[in-house]
């Protein structure tokens, strides 16, 4: 406990649910995302069991410059960052890969990729300095099933795999451990927007896929460099 974690992707989904975990399990949670409502209804799910998070309104992308500072400014407010969950994802537009629009493209990159690049170089030095730092990266089956349609995303995704499991190569001698999470299919508004139509009552949840996450943030995870899957890919 007084373990410090950042999650991105806390406004909803998948982000939020993990964040409300790590915070039940007794880290305090700094929550980025764009949308301040959405950061406040996490705050609000952690402040029903006494704790509270620090909110913090980052859009990845336009203002990614301000991830630079986060381990930094994490270490000056808090002196310890032992967790980084990266849980915010851009799927971007289901088009040919020919019709990709530049802004499209820049975002979904921008936020699965080059976000998931300055998050390591910021957050390296406090994870190596804490007891047990801890990485977590929200990635998908896609990478491994191309899908027309779907290249964007699945690009960028493979990107933020190659680009972890080389990081976690090149901290193993640490006390870091650094993984993957493949998460299947989860009621998200991310799903809804990928699926419209699809009736989500049968899928699961974001709490429900939220333990295995926080799990891989606990001191005593052994785990590193390793993609875990939790369901099959829809
Ligand atoms: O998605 P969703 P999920 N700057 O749309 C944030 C992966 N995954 O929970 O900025 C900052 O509910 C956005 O916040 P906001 C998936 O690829 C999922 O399903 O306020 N933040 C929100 O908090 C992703 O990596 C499924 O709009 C930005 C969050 O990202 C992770 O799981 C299957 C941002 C997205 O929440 C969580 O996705 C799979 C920006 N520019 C992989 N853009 C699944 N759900 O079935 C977005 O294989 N965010």
């Amino acid at each position: 406990t007084g373990q410090v974690a950042l999650v991105t992707g806390a406004s909803r989904g998948i982000g939020a649910a993990v964040a409300v975990e790590l915070a039940r399990r007794g880290a305090r949670c700094v929550l980025v995302a764009r949308t301040q409502g959405g950061l406040e209804e996490t705050d609000d799910a952690i402040r029903a069991f006494g704790a509270e998070a620090t909110l913090l309104p980052l859009d990845l992308v336009k203002q990614a410059d301000k991830i630079d500072v986060l381990g930094p400014s994490i270490m000056e407010r808090f002196g310890r960052l032992d967790i980084l969950v990266h849980a915010a994802g851009a799927l971007g537009a289901l088009t040919p890969v020919s019709h990709i629009m530049p802004r499209e493209w820049t975002e979904t990159v921008g936020v699965n990729l080059t976000a998931t690049w300055r998050l390591i170089r910021t957050c390296e030095p406090p994870l190596r300095a804490a007891p047990a730092g801890r990485a977590v990266f929200l990635t998908t089956g896609r990478v491994a099933a191309p899908k027309a349609y779907w290249g964007a995303y699945g690009a960028t995704k493979a990107g933020m795999e190659h680009l972890v499991l080389t990081w976690a190569q090149e901290v193993a001698s640490t006390a870091i451990r650094a993984n993957l999470l493949d998460p299947g299919v989860v009621a998200t508004r991310m799903r809804a927007i990928a699926m419209p139509g699809e009736d989500p009552s049968g899928l699961q949840k974001p709490a429900d896929v939220a333990p295995a996450i926080a799990d891989l943030c606990g001191p005593e995870e052994r785990r590193h460099g390793t993609i875990v899957r939790l369901g099959a890919l829809g």
